[in-house]
């Protein structure tokens, strides 16, 4: 092993770090117990999960200030689910949380804050993604989404096997599925194609993958990450994004990772990222000093062993954040 020429082939630059990489800000932290997406209603004690893993601390841990709690009111709806196809459960209440979520996260960045939403099941994207998308739109600027799922997310009510709203939150985003939640404050699409990557993907309906190919969005199946690595992929997500952009949206499913490291989540499917490929996105993403709203969804305690799953989320919010080894 030689060390100095591993050090220049990293171009890892020693002494403290300069720009946007050392500015530490303020974070707002807003849970949302979405349980309405899915027939899993354990996904409702993700925030409080999150808590009990210490989430405060570890985020004020790494220099930042939380500037804010926020708790956002889910419908205390009990529902009786079927499997059905072409329809969407739950629209009415799912429409009411995600309007509330848009505002929150929408006051979060006007805050000059980084808004850290806290779930709940992928439904909860529809509005956390809304408030990002009219936060940016009424400055006239851009902004990337970074998807991670083992699934797509991209169904609408046409093709949905089961009508479930937490796997069509990426296609509602882009402006397909039912009006009354594209048409979310009033236009669509929230996000654009050409600005928007779904990276880990390994379950998916049949007629998804069509959806993939026909929406313009960057796909990398887990295949890809097999064949490429974390680092390349990771890569061609901001490539593909574009640099021209004022900040990215981090929406991250944990049923991306391998039920082996996560296994309390809703829906899970083996075969996802590994520990480290997981934090080592978080970290990319955070050094392009972009990340300025994250989601963490699908946390379900129900079904976790110890609260490891729950202590992960943790770690990846500080990933995400731009917490590194060295
Ligand atoms: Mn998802």
């Amino acid at each position: 092993m030689s060390n100095s020429k591993e050090t220049s082939k990293t171009g890892r630059k020693s002494g403290k770090k300069s720009g946007k990489a050392a500015r530490k800000r303020a974070v707002t932290l807003i849970y949302c117990p979405l349980h309405l997406g899915g027939p899993h209603a354990g996904v409702s004690m993700g925030p409080a999960a999150m808590k009990v893993a210490r989430l405060v601390s570890k985020i004020e841990s790494l220099g930042f200030t939380v500037h804010k709690q926020i708790d956002i009111e889910v419908p205390d709806v009990l529902y009786w689910w079927e499997k059905s196809a072409r329809v969407a459960h739950c629209v009415p209440e799912i429409a009411e949380v995600s309007l509330a979520l848009a505002r929150a996260v929408e006051a979060a960045l006007e805050a000059d804050t980084i808004a850290v939403t806290l779930g709940g099941d992928h439904s909860l994207a529809i509005g956390s993604i809304a408030g990002v998308s009219n936060y940016y739109r009424k400055r006239k600027e851009e902004f990337g989404l970074v998807w991670y799922d083992a699934h797509g997310d991209i169904n609408t009510p046409a093709t949905s096997p089961s009508g479930n709203v937490h796997g069509m939150p990426l296609a509602v985003s882009l402006g397909d599925g039912d009006e009354r939640l594209t048409e979310l404050l009033g236009y669509k699409p929230k996000v654009k194609n050409n600005r928007c990557a779904l990276v880990g993907v390994r379950d998916l309906d049949r007629a998804e993958c069509e959806l993939i190919d026909a929406s313009g969005i960057l796909p990398f199946s887990m295949r890809d990450v097999d064949e490429h690595g974390i680092v390349k992929v990771t890569r061609e997500c901001l490539d593909f994004i574009g640099d021209d952009v004022d900040g990215i949206h981090v929406s991250f499913d944990l049923d991306v990772m391998d039920p082996d490291v996560a296994p309390g989540v809703s829906t899970d499917s083996r075969g996802g990222l590994t520990y480290r490929e997981s934090h080592l996105a978080l970290e990319l993403l955070a050094d392009s000093g972009l990340v300025r709203s994250i989601d963490i969804v699908e946390l379900n305690p129900a079904r976790d062993v110890r609260n490891q799953t729950a202590e992960l989320a943790v770690e990846l919010v500080q990933s995400a954040l731009g917490k590194n080894i060295l």
